[in-house]
């Protein structure tokens, strides 16, 4: 391993580490705006930069490798006097409302610039005009604050494969945006939120409905509902102090309660009956090809994650017929909220408002689409992200560390482990294979340990398949039948994935597509800043969740089972149709 010293301090660390990791390895932190943790270098901010002995100049931290005998100083005077420089150049040119900006405490160009001392900046610079997109329903875009440090064009491009922004220009005139400065809505954009959550100012975030869920908490002629989608509760702790991995659930609800919800209710209950129609819709296209030898588009793909809908509407429009007719969990519950569950408490369904708490800012554009009124009335009014929450429960100053923990309402706030896994890369995966097993082969699970490792974590495809056997009568065409199933995450990973299944290399019956990183748990709409170690301990948090509940399949929810018999009637069934069910591409 190379021998390197930093401030004097002398370490060994593994070939092809970089300056910055090295430094962090010895105790210090070199401030950068531009790189994030396991990503490759983007060298754009120069505010990283470091004294490297007989290098001629500065060299950014991010992108230089260290090599045997570097002798590295990371706090010189020349060190300082540059960062100084180059933070004065960017905040010449950013547009800095701090007092009215949403990022807040939580702005990383105004926290280097408090470490740096720095206290105005003697440059006029270009100040960018303020040009504000809020062309969609999920995303806005402040040019007047963006300090172009390229971290959104990389996301959209090398994670999600999605090339919505790019530079454009040179110099003093560089601009990041859609081509021809369009707006967002005109573009490729899929409004998954991953630029916003890797944003270090508050040049790109969600379009906060926060105002309009506070006239409806307080206008006493409504009925207003909250669900919660199975990642807040392992991620919105993080926004009061918690380490990330800590589940919040109860005091979530606590703090909802306390906000003026009229009933709080659970995401997951919808994630449970999911599986139930998804699940029943698998086993009918597979009962199709393999019994009355009859089309049926296979694989199946699944349609929870609004990201991904949008995605193959706009890329891999002939792979549609592929995809679940289910509704996601989120427009199932607001379709159910406002017939079943209306009509069983007497409220006029006009009269109810459904707020969604999501981890995904591509929600807030679901649930503005025009077919999701199977209510006769917009199923799902308001979605806020975790973070819209955080923002709410700071404003009445509620201590949240100090809540109660609460339990949700019922019947909608009762739900399985398989509901918490949706959150996690795989879970959906997981959770309809635990019922496929008991529901095809009659039998219970065998053993406490319900995980299927193999779709599990962040391997960026995961692969499974599996052989059931002695079946009961009415599944016994699968006897035999290896099934094999897919699991992305990130659309990246999902085009490389989609692309394969079309050539043909690739041959599976059910595919898991989730738009973000991780899964649910990376989504757009979560605190910042979800590195990779964020989200393998709220993937932890959540299984730990999962594996507390008393029920851990989603076929054993007793109020599904109640649902099924009370109004629905069966999975697939009329009313199913009617309300769970949806097409796409319109
Ligand atoms: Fe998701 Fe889903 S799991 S899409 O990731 O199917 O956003 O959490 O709510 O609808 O249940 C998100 C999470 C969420 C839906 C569910």
């Amino acid at each position: 391993m190379p021998k390197i010293t930093i401030n004097a301090k002398t370490l060994e660390v593994p070939a092809g580490t970089t300056v910055l990791e090295a430094s962090l390895e010895a105790g210090y932190q070199i401030p950068t705006l531009c790189h994030v943790a396991g990503r490759p270098a983007l060298g754009a901010c120069r505010v990283c930069v470091v004294e490297i002995g007989g290098y001629p100049r500065l060299q950014a931290a991010c992108s230089t490798p260290i090599a045997e005998g570097m002798e590295i100083k990371t706090n010189s005077p020349q060190v300082r006097e540059a960062r100084r420089t180059v933070m004065e150049l960017l905040l010449s040119e950013h547009q800095g409302l701090c007092t009215i900006c949403d990022r807040d405490e939580d702005c990383e160009l105004r926290k280097i610039a408090g470490t740096l001392g720095i206290q105005g900046t003697p440059y006029e610079g270009a100040q960018a005009l303020l040009s504000l997109d809020e062309s969609t329903a999920a995303l806005y875009r402040n040019t007047g604050k963006c300090i172009k440090c390229r971290r959104c064009v990389s996301v959209c491009h090398e994670v999600q494969g999605v090339g919505a922004l790019f530079p454009q220009g040179r110099g003093f005139d560089t601009l990041i945006g859609p081509a021809f400065s369009s707006p967002l809505a005109e573009v490729v954009c899929v409004q998954c939120g991953q630029c916003a959550a890797v944003c270090p100012v508050g040049a790109i975030g969600e379009r906060q409905q926060v105002d309009a869920v506070w006239s409806a908490l307080s206008d006493t002629s409504k009925h207003v509902v909250v669900q919660t989608a199975p990642a807040i509760r392992a991620a919105l702790g993080e926004c009061f102090g918690y380490p990330p991995g800590t589940v919040v659930t109860g005091k979530m609800v606590a703090a909802l309660r306390r906000l003026g919800f009229d009933a709080i209710f659970d995401t997951n209950f919808t994630a449970d009956l999911t599986i139930m129609e998804e699940g029943s819709e698998l086993l009918s296209r597979l009962k199709t090809v393999l019994v009355d030898h009859g089309e049926a588009a296979l694989p199946l793909f699944t349609s929870c994650s609004p990201g991904w809908i949008n995605f193959a509407e706009t890329f891999f429009p002939q792979m549609l017929p592929h995809i679940s007719s289910c509704k996601s969990p989120q427009q199932m519950f607001g379709a159910l909220a406002k017939t079943y569950y209306a009509e069983k408490i007497g409220v006029d369904p006009k009269d109810m408002v459904v707020v969604s708490v999501m981890p995904c800012t591509a929600k807030k554009a679901e649930a503005e689409r025009p077919e999701m009124r199977a209510s006769g009335y917009q199923d799902v009014d308001h979605v806020l992200t975790t973070r819209e929450l955080a923002l709410m429960i700071k404003t009445i100053g509620l201590d949240f560390r100090g809540l109660p923990d609460e339990s949700m309402d019922t019947p909608f706030g009762i739900s399985t482990g398989a509901a918490d896994i949706f959150a996690n890369s795989g879970g959906v995966m997981e959770a309809a294979l635990r019922a496929a097993y008991e529901l095809v082969t009659g039998r219970s699970l065998p053993g406490d340990n319900l995980h299927v490792t193999q779709v599990a974590g962040l391997t960026g495809v995961k692969e499974a398949s599996l052989v059931l056997s002695d079946l009961l009568p009415d599944w016994s065409f699968l006897e035999g039948v290896q099934l094999n199933v897919a699991v992305a995450h990130g659309l990246g990973n999902a085009r490389n994935l989609v692309e394969g299944i079309m050539r043909g290399e690739r041959r599976y019956h059910f595919v898991e597509i989730m738009t973000c990183p991780g899964g649910c748990i990376g989504g757009g709409g979560q605190p910042r800043m979800t590195t990779d170690d964020v989200r393998l301990a709220r993937m932890e948090a959540i299984f730990r969740e999962d594996e507390g509940k008393e029920h851990r399949k989603s076929h054993e929810n007793p109020y599904v089972q109640a649902l099924y018999k009370e109004f629905l009637g069966e999975p697939l069934g009329h009313k199913s149709h009617q309300l769970l069910h949806t097409s796409y591409g319109v």
